[in-house]
């Protein structure tokens, strides 16, 4: 049996879970919210993360149904936690060529009963030079909503400048391949990283750094007027249930 047979099984069969990874005020330590990740429990091989599974399910088709899954499921927890949380959510390109995806997003809204501005999308450069004009559309509409979306690994793409200009989008996600490089000791790596953060600073979005393993790359980034910062150094991603015990202590 192929992973892909094996996934189809898995969605109905409970096999998937989402884990969700705090993001912080970078000033105040203070949580702002939580991004889900995808993980599979297969029955054989164990976990299996997503960057094995996800492609497949693109080429499978099974990004629609297994996306909308994410989507409804993270609405729903997050309809568990404190008013002023977000919820971060990743969708993938093929996402976007479903005519399904803004009316599938507005229902899981709707029957969560959380507010649009909680729900902010993670897309990546590949997302949004796909067929442009479908998610741009997709986008404007999600937006008009309320719902934020995010510019996920940034840095890592091929979009031009104009092209980030006139994308229509709230965050930037500063790709970890840059915050890995503030602890560096070579000063060419370092100077790279720090320019990518203060270039995504001045864009005038706001921004999000994310695996930031130590202290050292959060004083850094507080310096350099990072809004958010993620990563193991406060948390690693956690099964819903570790998420609302966290959140009775008061954390
Ligand atoms: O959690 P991990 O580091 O293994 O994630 C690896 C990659 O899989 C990341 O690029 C992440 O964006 C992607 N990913 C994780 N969860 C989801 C999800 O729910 N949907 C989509 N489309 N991608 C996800
Ligand atoms: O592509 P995307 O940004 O969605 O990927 C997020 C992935 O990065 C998650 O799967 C998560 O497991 C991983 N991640 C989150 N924080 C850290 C960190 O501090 N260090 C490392 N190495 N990986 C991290
Ligand atoms: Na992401
Ligand atoms: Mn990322």
């Amino acid at each position: 049996r192929n992973l892909e047979r094996d996934m189809r099984d898995a969605l109905a069969g409970g096999e998937f879970e989402l884990h969700y990874q705090p993001f912080v005020n970078t000033a105040t330590g203070e949580i702002r919210g939580f991004e889900a990740l995808l993980r599979w429990h297969h029955p054989r091989r164990g976990l299996v993360l997503p960057g094995e599974f996800i492609p497949l399910a693109e080429e499978a088709g099974l990004i629609v149904p297994l996306g909308e899954w994410i989507l409804r499921t993270a609405c729903a927890e997050a309809a568990k936690w404190p008013a002023h949380l977000k919820i971060a959510i990743n969708l993938s390109p093929a996402q976007f060529r479903s005519k399904e995806l803004v009316p599938v997003i507005v229902d899981a809204l709707a029957s969560s009963e959380i507010a649009p501005h909680r729900l902010e999308l993670e897309v990546t450069e590949t997302v949004i030079m796909h067929d442009s004009e479908a998610v741009f559309a997709a986008l404007g509409q999600l937006r008009e909503l309320g719902v934020r979306i995010a510019l996920d690994d940034f840095g890592t793409g091929y979009s031009s400048l104009s092209f980030l200009q006139r994308f229509p989008f709230d965050k930037i996600k500063v790709d970890r391949s840059f915050v890995s490089e503030l602890s560096s000791a070579r000063a060419d790596a370092h100077h790279l990283a720090r320019a990518v953060v203060r270039f995504a600073v001045s864009l005038g979005k706001t921004t999000t750094a994310e695996g930031v393993e130590t202290k050292e790359q959060l004083d850094v980034l507080r310096e350099e007027g990072c809004v958010e910062t993620q990563g193991y150094y406060f948390g690693r991603p956690m099964p819903a249930s570790a998420i609302a015990k966290m959140l009775r202590r008061g954390a």
